[in-house]
């Protein structure tokens, strides 16, 4: 069987990295027009330095739960073909394991010249004046999608979408595009979509298993690889 799983901000959640449209969310710290697109980053660009610097470093001192764990169990189980796609930035999914982890939406360490388009790996802070290590330009900034911007590897998504016959979001409140409309695009495809969520975002799946990812997303590779 082909699986494509989705996770969120729900799936770190556990791990204590902030989800965003959640009571105490980032978005209700950050003006999401100051920190995620383009044109805040224009605006003030040491703001949103702070932002992700900040971010990255929870991201560094925080670690995988079991769900993300349970997740590499089953890419490397074999029993089925998965492909992980993440809306998150933070690398938990590979510290748990995952390979070939599909970052949609960018990572928190990676960098790109707003100049030249080069990538780098960053685990430090990054600053407004940071030279890019190809074209020297002072254009660094978090190799992250914001909103207005193309999410990252749209086209293997999609080929994903279109072949897989079980899709699964966990830990998304189903509010970005194109992210939230995946569900349709498998379901058209004939896919069985399931939600986990211990507050489901209700977007017309045909299971939900409600519960937080950390019980429910083990109990649930269980009953996928036994
Ligand atoms: C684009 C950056 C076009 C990195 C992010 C229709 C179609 C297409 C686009 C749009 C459209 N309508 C509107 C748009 C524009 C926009 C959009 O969707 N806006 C929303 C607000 C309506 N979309 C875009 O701009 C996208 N780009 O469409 O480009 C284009 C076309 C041509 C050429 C150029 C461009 C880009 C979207 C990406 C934006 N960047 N992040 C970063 O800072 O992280 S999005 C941001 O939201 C994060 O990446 C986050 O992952 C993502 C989604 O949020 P969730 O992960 O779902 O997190 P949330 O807090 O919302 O929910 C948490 C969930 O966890 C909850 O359900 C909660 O119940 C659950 N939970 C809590 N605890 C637990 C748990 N679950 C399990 N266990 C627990 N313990």
């Amino acid at each position: 069987m082909k699986i494509v799983v989705l996770t969120g901000a729900g799936v770190s959640a556990e791990s204590g990295l902030g989800t965003f449209r959640d009571e105490d969310g980032l978005w209700t710290q950050y003006a999401l027009e100051d920190v995620a697109t383009p044109e805040g980053f224009a605006r003030d660009p040491a703001l949103v330095h702070d932002f992700y610097n900040a971010r990255r470093q929870n991201c560094l001192s925080s670690a995988p739960n079991p769900a993300h764990f349970a997740l590499a169990t089953l890419q490397k189980s074999k029993a089925h073909e998965v492909v992980l796609v993440t809306q998150n930035v933070d690398d938990l999914h590979e510290r748990a394991g995952s390979l070939d982890v599909v970052h949609m939406h960018g990572r928190l360490l990676g960098a790109l010249c707003a100049d030249c388009d080069a990538r780098w790996d960053v685990a430090a802070a990054m600053a407004v004046d940071d030279p890019c290590p190809s074209c020297a330009a002072p254009a660094s900034r978090p190799d992250v999608v914001w909103f207005g911007e193309m999410p990252y590897h749209m086209d293997e998504i999609m080929a994903d979408l279109e072949t897989c016959d079980l899709f699964a979001a966990i830990g998304t409140s189903g509010t970005v595009y194109p992210a939230a409309g995946f569900v349709d695009l498998a379901r058209q495809a004939g896919a069985h979509t399931i939600e986990i969520n211990p507050d489901p975002a209700g977007g017309g799946f045909d299971a939900v298993i409600a519960g937080p990812a950390t019980t429910a997303v083990p109990d649930w590779v269980k009953s996928l690889v036994g």
